[in-house]
């Protein structure tokens, strides 16, 4: 996997004036390297849609693209991977079906799932919500910066932390050890898409260099 460090998910909620393309697009501009499809009210033909669109933009900039929740339409668009919630189809049954090849991504909300994300063979797993967030409907607890830093201590495969995060907040998660961040709403709903995403990816690289 190529490794990445500020991973950016849509939203449409957060542009209903804006088309998708042009505003992952500028996020990518800014310095986003990696991508997700992530819409949870549209049908299976309008994500299958997007998902063709995104994947040609995404292989223009070499950008890994990610679906959300659909191994179908990971596989039909030959996305380069999918992440998966707790309720989703099953790691194992998802490798199966996606091979050895694709990144297969899990959030986690304890260090439980976590390791068995990893055990499992999981490409990364997500760390959260370490904030409140609106963005996401049905959010467990808010999971804190302690989580983060016990991800950190104890899982070796790589994490982002999500849920939350915004340019006032995302030195906290950094100093916490997190090397990846994942948005939504702080990025793809900033007026200044690109310049967000500048604004996040030159504070992920302070920590990284
Ligand atoms: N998973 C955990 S929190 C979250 C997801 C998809 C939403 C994060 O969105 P935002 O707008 O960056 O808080
Ligand atoms: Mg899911």
């Amino acid at each position: 996997m190529k490794d990445f460090s500020l991973y950016v998910i849509t939203g449409e909620q957060f542009y209903p004036e804006r088309n998708y393309l042009e505003v992952i697009e500028e996020a990518i501009n800014g310095g986003a390297d990696i991508v997700q499809l992530r819409e949870k009210k549209k049908t299976k033909r309008e994500l299958l849609d997007m998902a063709k669109h995104l994947k040609d933009l995404c292989v223009r900039y070499d950008v890994p693209f990610i679906v959300n929740d659909h191994v179908d339409i990971a596989l039909a668009v030959d996305a380069d991977g999918v992440h998966l919630g707790q309720d989703d189809l099953p790691l194992e049954e998802a490798r199966k079906i996606l091979g050895p090849d694709k990144i297969i991504g899990i959030s986690t909300h304890k260090l439980e799932e976590a390791k068995r994300a990893e055990e499992g063979g999981a490409d990364y797993i997500g760390v959260g919500p370490v904030f409140p967030t609106i963005t996401k409907e049905d959010v467990v607890d808010p999971v804190g910066l302690e989580y983060v830093r016990e991800v950190v201590a104890h899982i070796r495969i790589p994490f982002v932390a999500i849920g939350g995060i915004k340019l006032h907040n995302v030195d906290q998660v950094l100093e916490a050890g997190a090397e990846r961040i994942c948005i939504v709403s702080a990025i793809v709903g900033a007026e200044d898409v690109q310049g967000a995403a500048r604004a996040f990816a030159s504070k992920i690289k302070q920590v990284r260099k």
